[in-house]
């Protein structure tokens, strides 16, 4: 069993709702349990012209492999309607591994810690709510200190779910 926390991201059909659900299809997959949920946090496209995003934070404990887990993410990604018709487009789903246990992966489908972790308050932020004060990374960072450079700008933190 290894902990493992998910990012979640929408700007389309009402992006909370996105969330809801998916929070709903996470709790339902094959050995693993949904172990906490942050805020829902709003923050403006980091592609100007898009819809302002929602975006939140989910904790698992899970048995499965992690390209397993990264297929069953995209199966719920494709079950509530993400169509990628372009990279960064805008879109009703993203379900992102940021960590799984102290595990380091560089697949070519699945680098973990997530690339983009420590320039996105959006992910910091809830992460934060969720992971012991002095979490360190798999590769030494300690959570803290990218905190500390990746200011609390731009972003609304909303009433849970
Ligand atoms: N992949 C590699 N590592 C991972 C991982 N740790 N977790 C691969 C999940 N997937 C991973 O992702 C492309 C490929 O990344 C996958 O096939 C998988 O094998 P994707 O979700 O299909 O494509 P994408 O979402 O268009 O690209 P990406 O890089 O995930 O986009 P981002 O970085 O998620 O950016 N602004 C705000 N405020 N909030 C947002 O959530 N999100 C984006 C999208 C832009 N602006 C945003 C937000
Ligand atoms: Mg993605």
């Amino acid at each position: 069993m290894e902990r493992i926390y998910i990012g979640l991201g929408s700007n389309l059909a009402d992006p909370a709702e996105q969330l809801r659900s998916a929070l709903t299809a996470l709790g339902q997959l094959p050995q693993t349990t949904l172990a906490g949920v942050s805020a829902f946090y709003q923050s403006d496209s980091l592609l100007p012209g898009q819809p302002r995003y929602t975006n939140a934070v989910a904790a698992l404990d899970s048995d499965l492999a992690p390209l397993d887990l990264l297929d069953s993410l995209q199966a719920i990604e494709n079950d509530q309607g993400r169509e990628r018709l372009e990279r960064w487009g805008p879109r009703t789903l993203d379900l992102d591994i940021l960590l799984f246990g102290d595990r380091l992966i560089d697949e070519p489908r699945l680098k973990v810690p997530h690339y983009q972790l420590q320039e996105r308050a959006f992910v910091l932020y809830p992460l934060a709510e969720l992971v012991p004060e002095d979490l360190r990374l798999a590769d030494g960072r300690a959570l803290a200190d990218l905190l500390a450079a990746c200011p609390f700008v731009g972003l609304e933190r909303l009433a849970h779910a």
